[in-house]
């Protein structure tokens, strides 16, 4: 049995994992990567697109935003497209001047893990059977690599290893709750290398069902269709899919598409789901290992962004202060901003999704107040600092040299 002992164990090369990684690393504070996949897997993942100024920053402070600058696409507005006719929503005027920017995770994991390859950081890629333990007393992290037993030695463990992660299922289930809603429908998503429709995004609700117009770059488009949960990706032919996408555009943007060859697509079922508390003991959940939002409002990445926000400020904080008040106030204050990510994210999906089995009455109650929403500025708003990303409430940090 190899033993190696750190400070903080990170369970998950994910965005969470990684940027955690990466924070801790600039403070100084020892820490290792052990994931089950291999890193060409986890770099090759496609995700989510939209990151919220507040991760922006985020990633600058974490000293990986060079390609992000270079490539990122700053959007100051969205589109929502109903009833046939556009409306943009002007993010950046009802948010005194905040903004979204177009990037993709997968750029992100790489950016992080090239980082991480240049610090020459400790990661276990391909880990097998992970076991996380004592928790509540001096944790433990085992697992199998290369033909060796390792058992990691730490102070604590980050739990950034998703929704089907081994670390909330080792919790004991009576010292956890967890909160879910399940979605009728799914994402049906196509990635091609070819223009995007238009500028900005463009959120489709038609009679046919719900759509999305997104993008990587002014060259690569990344596109949605709600399908049934009884559909299979191998349903859908290139050809079907463009169709059914002209289908639920308006005029003008059918006319505009640019259809081409899918380089990547996948159905991607939709949930709503919290996890309470974030933190047992010495181990604390980040991510989708603690939340799942349905990707409607964008809120995926960005919410374990913030969460990584929240736990790397009270670890530094700990090592850094010998203070235990930022770790004492993880769970409550990661599940403030993860809560109010959920209403956004779940009201966000019940207005731009058709649901079979909603009646006549709610489906005209849901037309009106989506045109409220958007022939008003109180209601605009509303969205629009929503989506931009709600502030972060963390205290700033007084010392940054590393104790102990
Ligand atoms: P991740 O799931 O990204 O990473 C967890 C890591 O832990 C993985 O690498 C996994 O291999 C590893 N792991 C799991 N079990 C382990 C174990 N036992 N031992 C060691 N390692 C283990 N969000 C948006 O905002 N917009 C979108 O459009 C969007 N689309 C999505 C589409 C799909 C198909 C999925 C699944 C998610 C999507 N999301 C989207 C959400 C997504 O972006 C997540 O929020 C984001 O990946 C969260 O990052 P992590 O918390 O790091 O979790
Ligand atoms: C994406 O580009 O993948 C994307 C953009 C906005 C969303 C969801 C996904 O709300």
């Amino acid at each position: 049995m190899e033993i190696v002992k750190t400070k903080v164990a990170i369970i998950g090369s994910g965005p969470a994992g990684l940027l955690l990684g990466q924070l801790l690393y600039k403070a100084g504070i020892h820490h290792v990567i052990i994931e089950q996949r291999s890193a060409e897997y986890v770099a090759s993942r496609i995700r989510a697109g939209i990151l919220e100024q507040v991760s922006v920053d985020l990633l600058e402070q974490a000293g990986v935003d060079q390609n992000l600058k270079a490539k990122g696409l700053p959007h100051s507005g969205i589109e929502i497209l109903t009833n046939g006719k556009k409306h943009r929503v002007d993010l950046s005027s009802l948010t005194e001047g905040k903004q979204v920017t177009v990037y993709g995770q997968t750029e992100v994991t790489k950016d992080l893990m090239q980082a991480r390859e240049h610090a020459e950081l400790t990661s276990f890629y391909e880990a097998e059977q992970v076991q996380v333990d004592d928790f509540y007393s001096k944790p433990k992290v085992t697992f199998h690599y290369h033909g060796k037993d390792y058992q990691i030695e730490c102070d604590f463990i980050a739990g950034c290893d998703g929704y089907h992660g081994v670390c909330r299922a080792s919790v004991p289930e009576d010292k956890i709750k967890t909160f879910e809603k399940v979605y009728p429908f799914g994402w049906l998503g196509v990635l091609a290398d070819v223009p995007p429709v238009a500028d900005e995004l463009i959120y489709v609700q038609s009679e046919r069902g719900f759509a999305l117009c997104s993008m990587r770059s002014e060259t690569r488009s990344r596109y949605y269709l709600q399908v049934p949960l009884t559909d299979h990706v191998e349903d859908w032919s290139d050809e079907r899919f463009w169709e059914e996408l002209k289908r639920r555009l308006d005029p003008e943007s059918r006319e505009k598409l640019v259809t081409g060859v899918s380089i990547e697509k996948s159905i991607a079922p939709l949930r709503s789901f919290v996890t309470e508390p974030m933190r047992f003991g010495q181990l604390f959940l980040a991510g989708d290992a603690a939340h799942i939002v349905p990707p409607t409002g964008a809120k995926g990445l960005n919410l374990a962004a913030s969460d990584i926000a929240y736990l790397s400020s009270a670890l530094i904080e700990y090592y850094h202060e010998g203070s235990e008040q930022g770790i004492n106030e993880y769970s409550e204050k990661c599940l403030q901003r993860v809560w109010k990510a959920e209403r956004f994210s779940w009201w966000m999906t019940h207005l731009l999704h058709r649901f079979e089995t909603e009646s006549e009455f709610d489906h005209k109650i849901k037309q009106a107040e989506l045109s409220y929403i958007l022939t008003s500025q109180a209601g605009q708003t509303t969205l629009a600092e929503n989506y931009v990303g709600l502030p972060y409430e963390i205290r700033p940090l007084n010392n940054l040299q590393p104790v102990g």
